[in-house]
């Protein structure tokens, strides 16, 4: 496949296992698993052809590994980023003494104000790296980075997972554990 069609083929997947699994008439486990030939068949029906190798090449060459297989290989699901009801089940994990979050200075009153919120998701995601934090934030215009507490929250009796992509979840962020990276 071209990059093209990769792309475009990566975001009907993330809208359908993260967000939208009704709109091609899936449902997904309560972890968040799709059986892959139901899910084939379904975007089929829905206008998009997608063979079994083409998937795989969707899912390996994805830039972000957003999506991971079950070990048969029988079932897909988002690593994260859903806003529909779902519980992945991760273990919780203890984070490096810091992460970062990337967002834009509009959104830094608020964030400042009263910590950091899951809004549409299901948890807030934060980065390990600052590059990574810039990227984020970069989506939405000038990337403003925040630097998270991390220690300082996990000895607060916060808890922290890691999706099978690297990104890190918790619930919410308070503002005492935030400050703007210089
Ligand atoms: C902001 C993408 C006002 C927050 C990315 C962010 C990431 C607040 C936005 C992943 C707030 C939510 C997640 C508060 C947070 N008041 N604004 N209290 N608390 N915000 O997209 O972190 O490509 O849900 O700063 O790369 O931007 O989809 O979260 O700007 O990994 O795989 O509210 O999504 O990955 O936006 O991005 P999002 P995010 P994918």
């Amino acid at each position: 496949m071209d990059k093209k069609n990769l792309i475009r083929a990566s975001k009907r997947l993330s809208r359908h296992l993260r967000h939208a699994p009704g709109d091609i008439g899936i449902t997904l486990t309560p972890d968040g698993w799709v059986d892959i030939d139901t899910l084939l068949a379904a975007l089929r029906r829905n206008g998009l052809r997608l063979t079994r190798a083409e998937l795989d090449e969707v899912v390996e060459g994805n830039d972000k590994r957003r999506f991971a297989f079950d070990e048969d290989c029988l079932r897909i699901r988002a690593s994260q980023g859903h806003s529909v009801d779902v519980d992945l089940a991760l273990p919780a994990a203890t984070p490096p003494g810091v992460l970062y979050h990337g967002t834009v200075s509009r959104f830094l009153g608020a964030i400042l104000h009263e910590g950091l919120r899951p809004m549409n998701r299901h948890a807030v995601h934060l980065s390990a790296t600052i590059e990574t934090a810039r990227t984020v934030g970069g989506r939405r215009g000038v990337p403003v980075v925040l630097v998270v507490d991390t220690r300082g929250m996990t000895t607060a009796g916060h808890e922290f997972q890691v999706s099978a992509n690297g990104v890190w979840l918790t619930a919410a962020v308070p503002p005492e554990f935030l400050r703007r990276l210089p």
